[in-house]
């Protein structure tokens, strides 16, 4: 009987444990993993098991992957926004090794993998994000290059919103997020063709594995443009589906990855300003900004 009772309370006191454990991610500053062995989410490719789609339209197709056009809204009109928007500025040439134990042990130097600088504007409804890199992306005639005989095959950079400002909430490998979006392409069968192009949203607290990290994927952007054959790219976002406004102030965490056939990050660049540069932390690059506010980040 002595022993079934001690059985019975080693149990209740295991469920406790288990439950705490499961609970913990919030509020520990033990379980930052971005402070020990960061794994950024690589560039998140469509999964058979879509999971659930908050803002598409009723009727449109499951998985579709074509940005849809925003009324009123095209490129000349987004540079009009952009020119009076947040711009952060990245060092040239400045790449760093992502996780060269596990992963590449050494840089390679691709042109179009490296951050020149990213620009966040604003309008009543939308957000718009234009990321400028250091070479033309593959695309349209170009193929992937090859380094070390390892050849280059895929391009893609995550975006993540940190919206309530504390990396201690939402997906804790990508910084803290509670939105991850991004563009991404992909050598596949000879061709390249857009990879990656939708927003994630409601991260789970599930970490590993990386597509159990958010819950909601959305695949329709209202518009991009650049990309394939060019050293930029725009993305649009409805600021209503991000449950953003205009003046909010967010945290953005941003990052270009190029994988090739040995390594998921054969090149690795994190959008750090010189101001903002934490050399004993290069993957962690938390950069706060207000929606709207016109001013450049150094
Ligand atoms: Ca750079
Ligand atoms: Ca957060």
């Amino acid at each position: 009987m002595k022993a079934q009772k001690l059985f019975f309370s080693t149990l209740a006191l295991l469920f406790v444990l288990l439950l705490v454990a499961c609970n913990l991610p919030e509020n520990s500053p033990t379980l930052n993993p971005l402070r020990t062995t960061p794994t950024r989410t690589v560039n998140p490719a469509p999964t058979s098991s879509t999971p659930l789609e908050t803002s598409r339209p009723e009727g449109t197709p499951p998985g579709k992957m074509e940005p849809t056009l925003a009324p009123g809204v095209n490129e000349t009109y987004i540079e009009g926004i952009l020119q009076h928007s947040t711009v952060i500025v990245d060092a040239d040439q400045d790449w760093i090794l992502h996780k060269p134990e596990i992963d590449n042990p050494i840089l390679y130097p691709v042109d179009f993998g490296d951050i020149h600088s990213m620009k966040v504007g604003v309008d009543e409804r939308y957000l718009y994000i234009k990321l400028e890199v250091n070479g033309t992306v593959p695309g349209k005639g170009l193929s992937f290059p090859v380094f070390n005989g390892d050849h280059l095959m895929s391009f893609g950079t995550n975006l993540g919103f940190d919206i309530d400002n504390n990396s201690m909430t939402g997906c804790l490998s990508d910084g803290g997020t509670e939105i991850m979006t991004g563009y991404g392409i992909k050598y596949e069968n000879g061709n390249i063709h857009t990879n990656w192009l939708s927003y994630m949203t409601d991260p789970t607290g599930t970490e590993t594995p990386e597509d159990a990290r958010y819950k909601n994927r959305i695949f329709d952007q209202e518009n991009q443009y650049g990309g394939e054959g060019q050293n930029y790219f725009i993305l649009t976002f409805p600021l209503s589906v991000l449950h953003l406004t205009r003046g909010q102030e967010i945290t953005l965490d941003a990052w270009v990855e190029v994988s090739s056939q040995r390594y998921d990050h054969a090149s690795f660049d994190m959008l750090c300003p010189q101001s903002l540069v934490d050399p004993s932390h290069p993957l962690f690059c938390p950069i706060k900004i207000k929606l709207g506010q016109e001013t450049v980040i150094r």
